[in-house]
């Protein structure tokens, strides 16, 4: 049988509702791609599971497909969320694909520009905050206990159930749970969803790494971040929804939540993409944070299988390149200008 989605494929693993109508754009299915340069560099065998080639760019699919499915079965004709770019564009998407309102809320000026175009495209109602993601998911929250607006941020449980089903990928494909699972964390739905479906799956447990933006780490500094501010905008997030629970998969795990700064997200983004993965900087953070732990003698690598999810597409995020490079060299359309540059 073809391929028809994470709630065919995995269904049987999620608590949803039976009223659940499924909604879905084939995502999931996602590539654990072995990342051998940077597998003999760590000495360790490295994967990067690319949640980017979602069809909106990002992981926020796999909990999206849920959570709209079960909204939209139990009647729901508008969604709403707060959104730093990924979960806006996903929203749209799956209330498009629906046929149900969207209205999305982000932080004025502070989403990348493939988010934003994203989910005009898809038809969301798109409004911008004089404010931050934090203050953005306030409001969703006030409005959708006033309203019969159903939120679709991932305080909604459902978002959780369809995001672990990329712990259940992982396994599937490894035969087991690798040793190390790194990722990024913003406001906690991720990292929680994969430590649940990694006890859930019961093919053995990943110690959990965590990766926070120096400029918005409320995890690692205790306490919440009133102006977050971090080039990586996906995860400029101060005060994280899920924030005990991401804190509970690290120690649980045995793993930890650690910050790294804009610089290292930076180079850690070229780095994957001078082995063919271009992720947006948010999704740099995960290998940024095993590097340094590395670096730091903090990582024993020896033999270990690890798995760095990369949560959305570089292309959500064309300035962060464009905007750090001039525009390329201008030559006449002529055979002998081409020769003379390029010293063939
Ligand atoms: C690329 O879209 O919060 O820790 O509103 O877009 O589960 O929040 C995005 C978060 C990592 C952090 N990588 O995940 C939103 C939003 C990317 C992201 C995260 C986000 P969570």
């Amino acid at each position: 049988m073809t391929y028809q989605g994470l709630i065919q494929r995995y269904g049987q693993y999620l608590d949803l509702p039976a009223h659940t109508k499924i909604i879905s754009l084939l995502e999931g299915n996602t590539p654990l791609i072995p990342m051998p340069r940077l597998s003999r560099e760590l000495g360790c065998e490295l994967f990067i599971k690319f949640e980017g080639l979602n069809p909106t760019g990002s992981f926020k699919d796999r909990g999206m497909t849920a959570a709209i499915s079960e909204a939209v079965g139990r009647g729901a004709q508008t969604v709403i969320c707060a959104s730093t770019g990924n979960t806006a564009a996903s929203a749209a998407a799956y209330a498009a694909r629906a046929g149900v309102r969207s209205i999305v809320l982000i932080p004025e000026g502070k989403v990348a520009a493939g988010k934003l175009a994203g989910a005009i495209a898809y038809g969301a109602e798109v409004i911008q905050i004089q404010g931050s993601f934090d203050d953005a998911l306030s409001l969703v929250v006030e409005i959708t206990q006033k309203t019969p607006i159903a939120l679709v941020n991932s305080i909604n449980p459902y978002r959780i159930e369809g995001q672990k089903t990329g712990a259940f990928e992982i396994c599937d494909v490894l035969g087991s749970a690798p040793d190390w699972l790194c990722l990024p964390v913003g406001n906690a739905g991720n990292i929680t969803s994969y430590w649940a479906g990694f006890k859930q799956y019961q093919k053995g447990l990943p110690r959990v790494l965590g990766v926070q933006a120096a400029g918005a780490a409320p995890l690692v500094l205790g306490h919440p971040v009133e102006k977050p501010e971090t080039i990586a905008t996906a995860i400029r997030i101060g005060r994280p929804a899920r924030g005990e629970q991401a804190l509970e998969a690290a120690q649980e795990s045995n793993g930890r939540i650690i910050a790294v700064s804009d610089e290292e997200i930076l180079s850690t983004q070229k780095i994957l993409a001078a082995e063919g993965v271009w992720v947006e900087p948010a999704s740099a953070a995960g290998l940024a944070g095993l590097l340094a732990e590395s670096a730091v003698g903090k990582f024993e690598a020896k033999g270990k299988k690890v798995v760095v999810v990369c949560t959305g597409h570089g292309m959500k995020d064309p300035a962060v390149i464009t905007d750090s490079f001039k525009s390329p060299k201008v030559i006449p359309a002529s055979y002998d200008a081409l020769v003379e540059l390029v010293g063939a």
